[in-house]
């Protein structure tokens, strides 16, 4: 039934892992400024209290209750079975994708497991939480590294193949994303205008005047295992699950 597949995730598929997410009651942005600890500003005027905002959010990802769950499940499940092409685009910066199994991933916003080189742009895998002695091996003299993420302001990753992934697929799902930060937001007016069918997969209830086609109401740990089987069956997604 489908030929092309692009998924993009945000936060609200980890939060059922235990990660918060940004903007819910009790998310990330209602304990800290945005322009603080996510932007290059905040970061060039307190890069250590960026570090401890990543480093608190290190510790969280690395306690042993952190799993994959049913929703990153699904979606490795839909990567080995479905027969067309599929990528999943994810805004976090968790790796409970790959966790669960998914390798045709793409993380538009970076990743907590990385550190980057601000002169070379190289990165390098950490092994413990940011400190002093994360240096780049790439320059003389060696570069502190900073967080491999996505502030406001800088370039998204790996954009060019994230749009000739939307030009040509036939389905979109975006699921557990607020829709407020772009580019990401702008994906589903990308894949409609290529003729796709656009999905959303939220807690919340449809808003009025959404881009997506359809919308289903309901977690992603219970909506996505579901959603997965009717396309490995070939059936058509037609419902709104309330
Ligand atoms: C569940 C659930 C469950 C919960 N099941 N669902 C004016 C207009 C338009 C754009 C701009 C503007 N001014 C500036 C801009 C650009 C700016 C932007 O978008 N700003 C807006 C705030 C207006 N964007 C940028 O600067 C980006 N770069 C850029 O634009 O470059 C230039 C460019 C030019 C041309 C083309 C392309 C690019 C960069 C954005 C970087 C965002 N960085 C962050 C931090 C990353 C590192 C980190 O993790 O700390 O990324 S901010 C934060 O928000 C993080 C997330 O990835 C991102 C999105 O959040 P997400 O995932 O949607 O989470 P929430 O919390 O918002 O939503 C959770 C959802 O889950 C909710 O809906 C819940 O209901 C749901 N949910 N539980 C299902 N169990």
């Amino acid at each position: 039934m489908y030929q092309q597949i692009v998924i993009l995730t945000g936060a609200g598929i980890s939060a059922e892992s235990g990660l918060r997410t940004f903007r819910d009651q009790d998310g990330l942005w209602e304990e800290h400024k945005i322009e603080e600890v996510a932007t290059p500003e905040g970061y060039a005027k307190n890069p250590l209290l960026v570090e401890q905002f990543y480093n608190d959010r290190w510790q969280q990802f690395h306690q042993g209750d952190i799993q994959p769950n049913a929703g990153h499940l699904a979606l490795a499940k839909l990567e080995q079975e479905f027969e067309g092409k599929l990528l999943v685009v994810t805004q976090n910066i968790d790796d409970l994708h790959e966790r669960a199994g998914s390798k045709r991933l793409l993380h538009m916003h970076g990743q907590l497991s990385k550190g980057r080189c601000p002169r070379s742009r190289q990165t390098f895998l950490l092994k413990e939480p940011f400190g002093p002695n994360h240096t780049c091996t790439c320059c003389i003299p060696a570069q502190r590294l900073r967080p491999h993420v996505v502030w406001f302001g800088e370039m998204p990753i790996g954009l060019d193949i994230i749009q000739s992934a939307l030009d040509t697929c036939d389905l979109f799902i975006a699921i557990g994303t607020s829709g407020t930060v772009y580019p990401a937001a702008g994906f589903v007016d990308t894949a409609n205008h290529h003729g796709a069918k656009t999905v959303d997969v939220n807690l919340l209830p449809a808003e009025r005047g959404s881009q997506f086609q359809y919308h289903y109401k309901g977690k992603a740990s219970e909506v996505l295992p579901m959603l997965v089987e009717q396309i490995l069956q070939g059936k058509m997604i037609s419902g709104q699950v309330d």
